[in-house]
């Protein structure tokens, strides 16, 4: 009996001080963002009651019942003045489910909430798994959740890795009742849809300037559910009811491009910031390897009176898996569907710029949740001038020619 409750301390314990572990910044960097050294979230920080049946009786070796595999892909937001997030948690049987997690200052001591939300399916079809999901407050007054709906794919019976993704569309004024609305119709598979914060109020139709209110969607058409075809790319279309949402006319803002890191597949990440510069963007771009997919996150920026002009384009990655991040159940991934924008700047640092402080979530390798800081500013100076990808080598080099060429004049 006191063998039994006695690892039962100890494995409070050693949760407890996993949760309130301070995380530490990393160092050096490259000036646009600080990683830290610890994940911020992992299997090991989902609360023992998910996992562990604390009746001696019914579970006299203290086993884990149920076993978490991965913590990642996390939807985020302030939340009553807590940084929050709705990670994408995996099970050891391979089904995600979200959860909230909330953080005092966004970079350690993140605990989840007792039990993991409570998606109800709605109208839809029940789904075999669901995943990474973006947070948007709208204007509306509603906090949106958008994420993949993941089906067997009935065409085909006789494969049973065949699959279907639509985007499950869901609101909530607190992140524990989900009002579930109809999912994406589109003739396309859709993962990474992302909802825009604002209404957009004019749209051109017929070549005539049409005044009215439409909720905004990123999207990224593919044919197939792994296979992007003729489509992938970063789609943008505007649906009048989002109870209701269907792709009607979908255009892609920003393509996949031969030799780039976006030449296989190219999705929005989290619904942009808006700055008095224009809307930041952060995306993952994917291209294939010798030794499989490599997703890295990059960044654009768009015209503050037109989401879908691209005003910036900075060349290349801007956050990829490093170090101990390359390792873990997919290889070689950096994902992230969530940042967070500070409303007011919050430290006492003198900026005459936008200095508010920006969290960036980040998953690597599918198994693990990360933070990066930085702030709008530096932000958008990365993006305003970072050069552009010149699509050749010959373009590069001269890229690196005209900034030593700077340095050199400087010494004069
Ligand atoms: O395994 C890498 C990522 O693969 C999918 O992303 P995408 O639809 O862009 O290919 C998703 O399953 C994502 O969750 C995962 O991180």
């Amino acid at each position: 009996m006191e063998l039994w409750s006695n690892k039962v301390s100890q494995l409070r314990a050693a949760h407890e001080a996993l949760l309130s572990r301070p995380n530490e910044p990393v160092e050096g960097g490259n000036g646009i963002y600080t990683k830290y050294k610890y994940p911020i979230l992992t299997a090991e920080h989902t609360p023992l009651e998910w996992r562990y049946d604390f009746n001696e009786d019914s579970n006299p070796y203290l086993m884990q019942r149920i076993m978490m595999n991965a913590v990642l892909n996390a939807g985020a937001i302030l939340f009553e003045g807590k940084y929050t997030v709705v990670a994408r948690v995996e099970g050891a049987d391979r089904k995600s489910f979200f959860a909230v997690a909330q953080s005092p200052n966004g970079i350690d001591n993140w605990r989840f909430w007792p039990e993991p939300v409570t998606m109800p399916d709605g109208n839809n079809a029940p789904a075999t798994n669901v995943y990474d999901m973006r947070l948007t407050r709208h204007e509306d007054g509603w906090i949106y959740g958008i994420f993949c709906v993941e089906r067997h794919d009935e065409t085909k019976p006789f494969d049973t890795s065949a699959a279907t993704a639509a985007a499950g569309i869901a609101r909530t004024k607190d992140l524990i009742h989900w009002e579930r609305l109809d999912d994406l119709k589109s003739l396309c598979q859709q993962r990474n849809v992302v909802l825009h914060p604002e209404f957009i109020r004019t749209q051109m139709v017929n070549g005539k300037c049409v005044n009215g209110k439409w909720y905004a969607l990123y999207t990224r058409p593919q044919d197939g559910f792994i296979e992007t075809g003729k489509g992938g790319g970063i789609g943008w279309t505007l649906v009048p009811d989002i109870t209701h949402a269907e792709v009607r006319d979908e255009r892609i803002i920003f393509g996949r491009q031969y030799h780039t890191v976006y030449e296989v597949k190219n999705g929005e990440g989290p619904a942009p910031i808006k700055t008095d510069k224009g809307w930041l963007h952060l995306a993952h771009g994917v291209r294939n390897t010798a030794s499989g997919l490599r997703y890295v996150l990059y960044m654009y920026m768009t015209a503050l009176d037109d989401p879908t002009r691209v005003i910036a384009r900075p060349g290349g990655w801007f956050i990829v898996p490093e170090g101990s991040e390359y390792i873990g159940d997919v290889m070689n991934v950096a994902f992230s569907n969530g940042w967070i924008v500070e409303d007011v700047q919050r430290d006492n640092v003198q900026c005459t710029k936008d200095c508010r402080k920006v969290f960036i979530y980040y998953a690597s390798a599918d198994t693990r949740l990360h933070v990066a800081t930085t702030t709008v500013e530096q932000l958008l100076d990365y993006c305003l001038h970072t050069p552009e990808d010149g699509l050749t080598t010959s373009a590069s080099v001269e890229k690196i020619k005209s900034l030593v060429a700077k340095n050199a004049s400087m010494s004069k």
